[in-house]
């Protein structure tokens, strides 16, 4: 096996980089990490990434790259077909901008939402700054309501999509767990039907985390 793709169920970085070698059909190897079993800490993934972070991507030759977007960015330039990117400039500089805006800008918001929501127990919450939290990310989801373009977040199915849906999946699952913490939906109508659309990929049932239960629709 070449590829090890060293790993935490549910973590939307490292569930990125599976679909990415999911879509291209590479074959590779799952190394799970747990919190619980120290992995984070061992000296031998200080060395493979010294942020001690997951997702890792390991060659079977020692190469190891860290930062899902430039593994994303790795496995296009190792294996071009099927893309992660349009070929042409400026729709390919699109879908690079949407990956950017969602680490940027989404996933910042959704991290305040893990720590003080899912890693914080109910009793220890601070109800005014998760309210804020929350309000936050409904705002930045009114405004992916904007930006979506099709029937994919620009063009073909890419790693745009491939890097906002995961995110976007922890934040609806973080919802569903905290009832009250957000009134209705999440998402707007065309958010939904994207969501109903990346749902449907074989790529995305074959890698939902096995934690959280069937895929939607299951
Ligand atoms: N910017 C990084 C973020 C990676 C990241 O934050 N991973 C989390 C899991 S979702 C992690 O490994 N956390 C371990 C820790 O904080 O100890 C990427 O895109 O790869």
């Amino acid at each position: 096996m070449p590829l090890t793709l060293h790993y935490l169920s549910g973590s939307p970085y490292t569930w990125r980089v599976q679909l990415a070698l999911e879509h291209k059909g590479l074959a590779y190897a799952l190394r799970p990490m747990s919190y619980d079993a120290g992995d984070f800490k061992r000296p031998d993934f200080a060395a493979l990434n010294p942020r001690r972070r997951v997702p890792v991507l390991q060659d079977d030759d020692g190469f190891a790259l860290y930062e899902s977007a430039a593994i994303l960015e790795y496995l296009e330039d190792i294996a071009p077909h099927p893309p992660l990117f349009a070929a042409q400039p400026r729709p390919r500089a699109i879908q690079r901008r949407l990956v950017r805006e969602a680490d940027e800008y989404f996933a910042t918001k959704l991290e305040h939402l893990v720590q003080d929501v899912l890693f914080t127990p109910p009793e220890r919450r601070d109800p005014a700054r998760v309210a804020g939290h929350w309000a936050a990310m409904q705002a930045e989801l009114a405004l992916w309501e904007t930006l979506i373009q099709g029937e994919f977040l620009a063009g073909e199915l890419s790693a745009a999509d491939l890097t906002l849906y995961p995110e976007i999946a922890l934040g609806r699952r973080i919802a569903q767990r905290n009832p009250g913490l957000v009134a209705g939906e999440l998402l707007g109508p065309k958010l939904q039907a994207w969501a109903a659309r990346m749902e449907a990929l074989p790529i995305l049932r074959r890698t939902w985390p096995p934690h959280w239960g069937p895929p939607p629709g299951a």
